[in-house]
């Protein structure tokens, strides 16, 4: 990193992460953050003692010295602090970007996963493959871990030149940030509306995930998902080698043949293993299978290694992860589930008795489109959160309906709106932010509550 002088906007993950390793790398840094210097506490004490803090706000007068500002993901880019970063010709770029042009001299190729849901499903398939694979690897992203934490990991002891590949999950956000960025296998596992609190329309969104592909040339592959309506058409804007998957058709890539996922490039067919194998259930896990599957074998895993960890993986946490039965009622908590495409997959795995824990904070979403799926399936609905009178005025009607104001509250009712056999399943559709810190501790909320009822059903 040529600059000396780097402004950081954000002190969330990646915002901490960026200072540390630039700080490692001898520049000067300057970390703004809106939030005021209380509620940063924490933050702060994990930065170096001489990294200049900012709080309260971004003031103009940052820029002064600057030489580049480095974004953090969740930071919209439309504010007048960037606008003027641009007319003095200061560089604005992501923390991924930032990841990204600090190994570039090392020449290792990435891989990139984006889509609007799978991604970490994907990712971490795809990661424990190459590790299984033998391949040296380090991963992160919008999965939890910033990358540059990963890569100061690597560049502090000296080995990143032992690396043989960079798994990354980038969000929309991450992408918008990229300059130079260009993974030499990319995929975009699917589009539907989301964030559209941040793009005026998903026609931003969709432009925002296409920069996956921006940079790529024609020794750089992509895989699309043929399924998806909207991106199985983006193939054409790329210069890059195409391959898609496919539950539906054979096209060159993976596929379902017989009930096996197989891959089939150029005449060969390889079948990897069969759909019951796989331990991860439904369609859209089929779907990030597959993915994951065809991405992995691109980088020249051994197909060995691809069938170990498929049959062997059984799914991250807060993905439709079953918490428990009380009295005949099951628990799902789907708290990953925050638009409103990822609860129309968690809903499907399901026929009917369903009691839905619905809300949080809005993204602009068109709850409306729930309602086919709901109907038949859920017999309850019990919404959280600031988007409650927005869902509720949406899909009243639907179901009986009631609302809870916090989770503690919302598991007590969905439990008493359900009978043996049915199942209450946390899938918000909706950010965390406005009950809880992250999607994870919404999912550790609920999963305390049910064991909290079930002790207390014990006692009683
Ligand atoms: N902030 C400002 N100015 C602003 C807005 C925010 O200073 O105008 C500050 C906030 O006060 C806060 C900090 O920015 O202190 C937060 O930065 P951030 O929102 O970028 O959060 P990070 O902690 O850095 O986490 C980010 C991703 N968050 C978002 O994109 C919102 C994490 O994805 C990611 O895991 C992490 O980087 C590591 O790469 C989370 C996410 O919700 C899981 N992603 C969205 C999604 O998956 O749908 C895109
Ligand atoms: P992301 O990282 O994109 O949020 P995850 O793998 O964490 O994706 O899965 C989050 C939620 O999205 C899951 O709980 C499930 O409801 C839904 N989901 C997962 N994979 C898919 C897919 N391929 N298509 C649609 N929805 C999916």
């Amino acid at each position: 990193m040529r600059s000396r002088n780097v402004v950081i906007v954000g002190l969330g993950r990646s915002g901490i992460a960026a200072a540390r390793l630039l700080h490692f790398l001898g520049a000067d840094v300057t970390v703004t953050d809106a939030r005021e210097r209380d509620a940063l506490s924490d933050a702060v004490k994990e930065l170096p003692a001489d990294v200049g803090i900012e709080t309260g706000g971004h003031p103009a007068r940052l820029l002064d010295d600057a030489d580049t500002v480095v974004v953090s993901p969740g930071v919209p880019l439309d504010q007048p602090f960037f606008d003027l970063a641009g007319k003095r010709g200061i560089e604005v770029i992501g923390e991924l970007e930032l990841a990204f042009r600090i190994l570039s001299p090392y020449g290792i190729p990435w891989v990139a996963i984006t889509g609007t849901n799978g991604k970490s499903t994907t990712t971490t398939l795809v990661h424990m493959i190459l590790a299984r694979g033998g391949q040296r690897v380090i991963a992160g992203g919008n999965i939890g871990t910033p990358i540059t934490e990963e890569v100061l990991g690597v560049v502090r002891d000296g080995g990143a030149g032992d690396l043989d590949r960079v798994v990354v999950e980038v969000s929309s956000f991450q992408l918008e940030s990229t300059r130079d960025f260009a993974p030499s296998v990319a995929s975009i596992l699917n589009i539907s509306p989301d964030h559209l609190d941040r793009y005026d329309d998903i026609g931003d969104y969709i432009r925002a995930k296409t920069r996956i592909f921006r940079n790529q040339t024609p020794g750089d592959s992509l895989v699309l998902n043929l399924d998806d309506p909207v991106v199985r058409d983006l193939g054409g804007r790329a210069r890059s080698e195409l391959f898609y998957f496919s539950t539906e058709e054979r096209p060159r890539g993976a596929y379902i043949r017989d009930g096996r996922l197989c891959i089939g490039i150029d005449g060969s067919e390889i079948g990897i293993v069969g759909v019951r194998d796989l331990r991860i259930r439904g369609a859209h896990n089929t779907e990030n299978a597959l993915a994951a599957l065809l991405v992995s074998y691109l980088c020249g895993v051994d197909v060995a290694a691809i069938r170990e960890v498929l049959s062997e993986f059984k799914g991250l946490e807060h993905r439709m992860e079953f918490v428990a039965e009380i009295e005949g009622v099951e628990f799902y908590n789907d708290s990953k589930g925050t638009n409103i495409g990822s609860v129309v997959k968690s809903l499907e795995g399901f026929r009917q008795g369903v009691i839905l824990i619905l809300g949080g904070r809005d993204k602009g979403s068109d709850f409306t489109t729930l309602r086919k799926y709901m109907t038949g399936r859920v017999k309850g609905l019990v919404v959280i959160g600031e988007a409650r009178q927005k869902i509720l005025g949406q899909l009243g009607g639907i179901a009986e309906a009631c609302e809870a104001g916090d989770m503690k509250d919302a598991v007590t009712t969905a439990f008493s709106m359900a009978e043996a056999g049915d199942v209450v399943l946390l899938s918000p559709g909706c950010a965390s932010f406005d009950m809880f810190e992250s999607f994870e501790h919404r999912g550790a909320m609920f999963k305390e509550s049910v064991m909290r009822l079930r002790n207390t059903l014990v006692v009683r």
